[in-house]
């Protein structure tokens, strides 16, 4: 059957379970959009294809299935760059169509022609061009298939004449995807366990690898009496109904989990690969479980490597291990927890005319649905979701832990909110990262899609000013004139409400939450907030000192005073 080379590459990822392709139309794709309009797939038209990248990346994150992007050739397709790299750090199976030039024109300087796979192959599991029309539906079915079960982005270049050609499309290339156990041998499994044995006090850190082993963790958690803590991005998995939980570490974390971690005489590091080193125990000894050998002892010298799943494995485990009945670890690492959490809660409240970002944080947890899908912006956003939304365990989260970039709160919210279209789903902004992408807002209208906004205007960008004054230094630009975005929103089409008192707060919020189509909140935080870490080691103090000499002796003094009484004497 003669069939185009566009047909053939809509089909294949149709048929590998892609729902959306998100982009923005023109020459080099045209033919292409031309046959998915004729498809299934429902194509996105988005004003910034990063914003495009971002949400089909937030789509895929959160469903575990495809999604894609298309884009024109030479700039259309580089700008999906960074959302392309956002899904490449945090595992999304997510397709990019690039494209180029037509391929008679190809190496001559064309104007637009530039070589994507020089600038993809650095972000993908799979980047490939499409060299002979014959090859369609076989390099996207294997495009397909390593985005999906090597959890990353896989990209495809097509030259813009080659989505014309017609091929005889008759050999069934399909993309599998199988779901095998994995665990360690039984000699390692020994190994493992003659070292639980041998030790007094355990303690569990449980990583993203750990999303579909939460049962299996609390059940060997008791059966060794270990507490266990967790990294950012497994919080959603982790942290909801676990008895044995003491939260994170790390310089987003508190310090349960960061004296379990020192304390213990055994760590058993469970699908982490927790990156900063100066965190993980001096005088311990440590067992790291992973799917990928790679992962094993690259961020910290480990005593024990095994590669296996973490439910898998904890199943295979759990018959050789005896109940240990000393929980005296177990116990002092809770009670800190129930100190920290109180801490959390008392940051949280509100005693002043200032809106602390904490407080709007923990009315957003408590006002926002059971199975609520959140996202928030690289920036202090993603600080305050981390310690102040509660995880349900129908609850989803997002944010950019592992790339770091700001602006990807809304455009996550609004991938996520079409493939999720009966569940809540709010995007924590920052000033600064909403400015950044800002054009969207207008696909979120034309689309209709009811993704929640809530806009931490504090008119800076705020996780820099606390970095440069930890540092002890002046801050410098990092002062924003901001709109009202509230009636910015409006004159786009969007809901949109402003508030600066916090007894506005709660009702205003409630009618924010309540609304049907797409809403912005904004509101105005107090700007003086430092990200506070689990233990302030005694240089952050000093250099913060420094600040607050450099700044009085700059005239400006008040901003010491709210800086103190902000965060220390509150
Ligand atoms: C794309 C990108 N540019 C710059 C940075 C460096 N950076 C990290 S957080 C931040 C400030 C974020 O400001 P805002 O969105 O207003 O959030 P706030 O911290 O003020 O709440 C900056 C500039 C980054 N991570 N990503
Ligand atoms: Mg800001």
């Amino acid at each position: 059957m003669s069939i185009t080379v566009s047909e053939v590459i809509a089909d294949t990822l149709i048929k590998a379970g892609a729902k959306r392709c998100y982009g923005i139309v023109g020459d080099t794709i045209n033919h292409f959009t031309n046959a998915i309009s004729k498809t299934s797939l429902e194509w996105i038209n988005v004003r910034h294809e990063e914003v495009g990248a971002f949400a089909a990346g937030g789509e895929a994150y959160m469903t575990r299935q495809l999604a894609v992007c298309a884009g024109t050739c030479g700039p259309g397709s580089l700008h999906f760059v960074n959302g392309i790299f956002e899904s490449h750090r945090n595992g999304s199976p997510v397709v990019l169509i690039a494209s180029n030039v037509d391929s008679s024109e190809e190496g001559m300087g064309f104007p637009q022609e530039l070589d994507q796979t020089k600038i993809y192959d650095q972000c993908s599991v799979f980047c490939q061009r499409i060299n002979h029309p014959s090859q369609a539906r076989r390099i996207v079915a294997q495009a397909a298939q390593a985005a999906l079960t090597h959890q990353g982005v896989a990209v495809v270049v097509v030259n813009g004449d080659i989505f014309k050609n017609k091929i005889e499309d008759d050999i069934a290339w399909s993309v599998h995807q199988p779901q095998p156990v994995i665990r360690p041998n039984d000699a390692d499994l020994n190994a493992l366990a003659g070292m639980i044995h041998s030790a007094k006090r355990i303690t569990i850190y449980a990583g993203i690898g750990a999303r579909e082993a939460h049962d299996q963790l609390i059940a060997l958690a008791d059966k060794i009496k270990a507490p266990i803590a967790h990294s950012s991005r497994s919080k959603e998995f982790v942290e909801p109904n676990n008895p044995f939980n003491v939260g994170m570490t790390g310089i987003l974390g508190n310090l349960a989990g960061m004296q379990a971690m020192d304390e213990c005489d055994l760590l058993l590091c469970l699908g982490s690969d927790f990156a900063y080193t100066q965190f993980y125990p001096k005088n311990a000894q440590i067992v790291q479980v992973d799917t990928q050998a790679k992962h094993l002892g690259r961020r910290t010298p480990i005593n024990l490597g095994l590669v296996g799943d973490v439910a898998d494995t904890i199943e295979a485990l759990l018959p050789l291990l005896e109940q240990r009945c000393d929980d005296s670890h177990l116990n002092n690492a809770l009670e800190q927890w129930h100190k920290d959490k109180k801490e959390y809660e008392g940051k949280a409240r509100h005693e002043s005319e200032l809106i602390h970002p904490q407080y709007l944080a923990q009315l957003l947890s408590d006002k926002a649905d059971r199975n609520a899908i959140f996202t928030a912006d690289g920036g202090s956003p993603m600080v305050w979701l981390l310690r102040h939304l509660e995880a349900t365990g129908e609850r989803r989260f997002l944010t950019s832990l592992l790339h770091g970039t700001m602006a990807n709160a809304y455009p996550q919210a609004l991938g996520i909110a079409n493939a999720y279209p009966q569940r809540q789903v709010i995007a924590m902004c920052g000033d600064g990262g909403l400015t950044m992408l800002l054009g969207d807002l207008l696909t979120l209208v034309q689309e209709q899609i009811p993704v929640k906004l809530l806009v931490f205007n504090n008119e800076s960008l705020g996780f820099v000013e606390m970095e440069q004054r930890v540092e002890g230094l002046l801050d410098n630009f990092t002062s924003l004139h901001n709109p009202n975005f509230a009636l910015l929103a409006e004159q786009i089409g969007l809901q949109g409400w402003q508030v600066d008192t916090p007894e506005r707060l709660p009702d205003t919020m409630q009618a924010w939450l309540d609304h049907k189509g797409p809403a912005l909140l904004e509101v105005k935080v107090n700007r003086m907030e430092l990200v506070m870490p689990p233990k302030i080691e005694a240089n952050q103090v000093a250099s913060t000192a420094l600040f607050g000499i450099k700044a009085v002796l700059n005239g400006r003094s008040n901003e010491v005073i709210s800086l103190i009484r902000d965060n220390f004497i509150k």
